[in-house]
């Protein structure tokens, strides 16, 4: 072992020490080079646009359920504490919407996808997703994507319990994808053995938008 350890109460380690324990400089964040951080054709905002079909479903936390089935080993119909008793991660990510605007540095904290998947086990023959949401609202992505590393099933937004009209009491935040695949009101999972198009993706929007191609329409 070494023979020069750093003295444990210099004041370095005793920063860094604090730094672990407080999580610091871990976001969560998939980083990219900061040039390449706003899509093409996207504009910064500071605020946070509201967007939906025009139905903000109320849905209490004592009634709020999340069913997760189709292709999965353990079918799943959560209720609120069942939920919240899932681990809890925090990630902070970019919103990129197709009507063009973008927000930076958003903090969530909910179930990473990754926590959910380990208590649904997708089979082999399961391919793509469909959420469903509790206003009716359906959009499709492929399991990978749903997957990602900073995929969140979202309860808060910057330290705050999510509002109605952002998608409380739980929504998903998918970052690497416009925001019309991230559904809020989230009421049920489907694990599909093929994609099938949601409500925008089968009114002309693209089945996969990606923000970084600008895949906003079905022809594109
Ligand atoms: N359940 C549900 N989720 C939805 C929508 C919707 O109408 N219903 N709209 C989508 C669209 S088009 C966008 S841009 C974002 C907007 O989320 P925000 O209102 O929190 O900005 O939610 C997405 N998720
Ligand atoms: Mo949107």
């Amino acid at each position: 072992m070494t023979d020069h350890p750093i003295p444990a109460d210099s004041k370095l380690t005793a920063s860094k020490r604090r730094w672990a324990s407080e999580g610091k400089f871990i976001t969560g964040r998939v980083s990219r080079p900061e040039t390449d951080r706003l899509p093409p054709g996207q504009h910064l905002v500071k605020n946070w646009p509201v967007l939906d079909l025009g139905e903000q479903p109320v849905i209490s936390t004592d009634i709020w359920r999340l069913e997760v089935g189709g292709l999965v080993e353990t079918p799943l119909d959560l209720d609120w504490t069942a939920f919240q008793a899932i681990e809890q991660s925090i990630y902070v990510s970019d919103i990129h919407c197709v009507t063009t605007w973008s927000r930076y540095d958003n903090t969530w904290q909910g179930v990473s996808t990754h926590d959910l998947l380990d208590l649904a086990m997708p089979k082999a023959q399961a391919t793509h997703v469909m959420l469903t949401s509790y206003d009716g609202y359906t959009t499709n992505l492929p399991l990978i994507d749903f997957a990602a590393d900073d995929a969140v099933l979202a309860t808060s937004w910057e330290g705050q319990p999510l509002t109605v009209e952002h998608g409380g009491p739980m929504r998903l935040i998918v970052p690497h994808l416009y925001f019309w695949k991230s559904a809020k009101w989230l009421r049920r999972i489907d694990f599909m053995p093929a994609d099938a198009a949601g409500f925008w993706e089968r009114n002309g929007y693209h089945m996969y938008a990606d923000p970084w191609r600008e895949q906003r329409y079905a022809d594109d």
